[in-house]
């Protein structure tokens, strides 16, 4: 059984019922989830001309090899009627392969860790309040990660407790 990290953020629609719709999918789907972060309310990276997203990290156990996990979690993108339009545009739920177990992962569909996941906010945050000792393999503790980004940039509020389905 593996232990995976994942990320979700959502911001079109009802974005507190998508995430805990992706977790009641995901357990119908071989990935069980096992605890959440808090669930903060966050500033569009990338394409800033969007709205506000609520992001939280999820820790997963499951038997699903790496490509096969991702098969799974973007067929709960789909399911919740994500089009991908834009890049790095508006999202009804974006579920991001954050770590699976201690492996690193160079496929052209998959990588692993996430290679941006040690730059945002949105991902670090929940994942060192879940995990504080939490490494990214390759990288080092997501917690100086947090620690070394600009505070200034990438705000962030917790909304409070994951709505767990
Ligand atoms: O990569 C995940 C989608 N995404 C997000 C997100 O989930 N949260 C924030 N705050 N900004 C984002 N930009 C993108 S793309």
């Amino acid at each position: 059984m593996a232990c995976a990290f994942l990320s979700l953020g959502s911001n079109l629609g009802d974005r507190l019922g998508h995430l805990s719709e992706a977790v009641r999918q995901l357990r119908e789907r071989g990935v069980t989830p096992r605890r959440a972060s808090s669930v903060y309310e966050t500033a569009p990276v990338g394409r800033t001309e969007q709205p506000a997203f609520l992001n939280a990290v999820i820790e997963v156990e499951t038997d699903l090899e790496p490509l096969a996990l991702l098969a799974q979690t973007q067929a709960v993108e789909n399911a919740l009627g994500r089009r991908r339009v834009l890049r790095w545009g508006p999202r009804t739920l974006d579920i991001d392969i954050l770590l699976y177990d201690d492996c690193r992962i160079d496929l052209p569909e998959l990588q692993v860790p996430h290679p941006r996941m040690h730059e945002r906010r949105f991902v670090l945050l929940p994942l060192v309040e879940l995990q504080p000792d939490v490494v990214i393999p390759g990288i080092g503790p997501a917690r100086a990660c947090l620690d070394a980004l600009d505070p200034q940039t990438q705000p962030a509020r917790c909304l409070g407790a994951f709505p767990w389905p």
